[in-house]
Formats: C-alpha cells, structure tokens, sequence
C-alpha cells in the first residue's frame, strides 16, 4: 500500500462512505445516519443513569423505565428535524406520533433500549429500528420496510444495518464514527448454536423435540435474556438459532411483532437467514396492532426450516 492518507482512508469505510458506494438512496442514508446516530447518546445516558457507577446500590425499577423513556426521547429529538420522518412508532408509547409536517418520506419503528432489564447487570442491551416508506399497521414487513438496523451497547458499540442490499456491522470508534467491520455479513445453512427462550416446562411438545434435537445434535446453548445481543451473536457466528416460542400460558409468545421481530427478520433475511413464526414467515405476517406479538424462528435457514417441521407435527 503507498503511502499518503487518502490510500490508508479508502480501508477505512464509515457508514456514510458505504451507504453511498452501496446505492442507497439519499434521503434514507441520511435517515440511517440519523438514527445510528443515536447510539452515542443512548449509550451515554446508560452510563450517566447507572447509579453503581456512583457507587450507590442497584438501578431500580422506577429507573430503568426512566432509561427506556430517556432512550425514546433521544430518538423523537433525533428524528424530529430531519425532515424525513412523518411518523414515529414506539414501544415506549400507547400511540404513534406525528413528526413534521406528516408529508415526509418514512415511518419508524423504534424498541428504544430492549433489554433493560439487564442494566443493573452489566449485561449487553440494544436498540431496534425499522424504517418504512408504507404504513406498517394493517400491512406486512415485506410490503412497507426499506430498512432496518440495531445497536449494540456491549464492551464495543456496535450497528448492524440493512437497506436491502446485504446486512453490514460497523464500530463506533473513539472518534465517534462508525467505521465498517464487516460488509454483506453471510448466514451458513446451519450453525452450531441455539438460543431458546421461555420456559422449558411451558413449552408446547412439539418446541421441545426441536430442542431435544437440536441438544442431541450438539448445538451450544447461547442465551443471555437480551434479544439483541442473542441475535447478534448469531449473525456475527453466521449461524445457530434463536426462538422465543408460543408458551402454554402465553400462545403468541412474547416478542413484539412490530417493534422487534420485523426489523430482525429484515437484517436475517439480508444475510441469507430466515425467520417465521413457525407457520408463515414473520415478514408475511400482517401487523393487526401496535401491541401485537409472534412467536420466533430466526436464524440459519436449515435450522429454521428443523423448527418448523417439529412445530407443524407438535402443536399440543
Ligand atoms: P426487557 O426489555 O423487559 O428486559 O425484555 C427483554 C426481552 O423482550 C427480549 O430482549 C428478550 O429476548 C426477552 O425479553 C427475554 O425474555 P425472558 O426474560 O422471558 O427470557
């Protein structure tokens, strides 16, 4: 390599450098950029709020809701002025909420900081983005998203984004930029790990051979409690498989259709993955309401296809 910063630049792609040698569209660069954006004042008012860090007892209750609020607020300021968002959707709030003048481009979904719950143990947690040019209530993900990215708040802060041309991880380096770490991220046809949540006493006979199968088979169990950081593992170790199942005492599962599921389907399935409900394909599924859940199978396409095989014979 010869010497000169613009030769030792060009192997430094940040986000704005890939998006526009991607192909993505202005304004939803801008967007993207936007909201990435973001990260670095959501992750900053988790170590403010952390009251360890001041050597007091735990966070409590009443202060990780100030942080899922806190979060929220930071993207509705973030988005308001952009002139690219019209509306915004959160799972922090009953109703979505007009931005501008209601005429602009795009629609976004937000799980402000999923995984709260596990701040006062210094467990990883994240923020999920959809991004939508149609409105997703009364339609499905495959017809209204055009994006879909999460941060992840863990030793490094990392963001993995798709704009439907691949899914692509960058790091936050100590300059504030995200700077690429690995373009068009590749799901195998199997993996080696899986990460299955509820409990094992609640789950329907069929779930349960799946995973039986899945232990006689080897696979290694990976699972943390926070949707983004099981996620991420598994798109970063290019496959395995994640499942928050339909429970006995809770048939549509517990993750939310709108706010989590859809924008992680969109970022598996632009790595070569899939993810379903066990039926129908998550981004086949029409969203009826804001609250509305889904059980999932996300992850490599041979193991996702497993699942559905066991749960279409195991229903009871
Ligand atoms: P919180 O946001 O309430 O911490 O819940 C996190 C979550 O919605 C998702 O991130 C995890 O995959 C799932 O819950 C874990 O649920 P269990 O605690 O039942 O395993």
């Amino acid at each position: 390599m010869s010497g000169g910063i613009s030769d030792y630049t060009q192997y430094i792609v940040d986000l704005r450098r890939h998006m526009w040698l991607s192909g993505v569209p202005t304004e939803l660069r801008r967007l993207i950029w936007q909201v990435a954006t973001t990260g670095k004042y959501i992750s900053a008012k988790i170590q403010e709020s952390n009251r360890k860090l001041a050597g007091l007892q735990n966070i409590y209750h009443e202060e990780q809701l100030a942080l899922d609020r806190s979060s929220d607020e930071i993207l509705v300021a973030q988005l308001a002025n952009t002139g690219l968002v019209r509306e915004y959707l959160s799972e922090e709030r009953e109703a979505p909420i007009k931005l501008g003048t209601g005429t602009e481009k795009y629609i976004i979904t937000a799980d402000p900081l999923d995984g709260s719950s596990l701040v006062e143990t210094n467990l990883t947690i994240g923020t999920i983005i959809g991004i939508h040019k149609k409105e997703p209530l009364g339609s499905t993900g495959r017809k209204t998203l055009c994006g879909a990215l999460y941060i992840l708040y863990g030793p490094l802060i990392t963001m993995v984004y798709s704009a439907g041309k691949g899914s692509h991880e960058f790091v936050l380096n100590r300059e504030g930029e995200y700077v690429l770490s690995q373009a068009n991220i590749q799901l195998k046809e199997k993996g080696s790990i899986y990460s299955l949540g509820g409990l094992r006493k609640d789950w329907l006979s069929g779930h349960a051979a799946f995973a039986n199968s899945l232990e006689e088979q080897g696979y290694k169990l990976r699972y943390s409690g926070g949707l983004v950081p099981d996620l991420n593992q598994i798109l970063i170790k290019q496959g395995g498989i994640f499942s928050y199942p339909q429970l006995r005492s809770n048939p549509r599962g517990k993750l939310r259709l709108l706010f989590e599921l859809q924008p992680m389907a969109f970022l598996f399935e632009g790595a070569g993955g899939a993810a379903t409900n066990g039926e129908k394909d998550i981004l086949d599924i029409k969203v009826d309401h804001l609250d509305q859940c889904a059980p999932i199978y996300i992850g490599s396409k041979h193991e996702v296809a497993l699942a559905k095989q066991h749960t279409a014979r195991g229903k009871a």
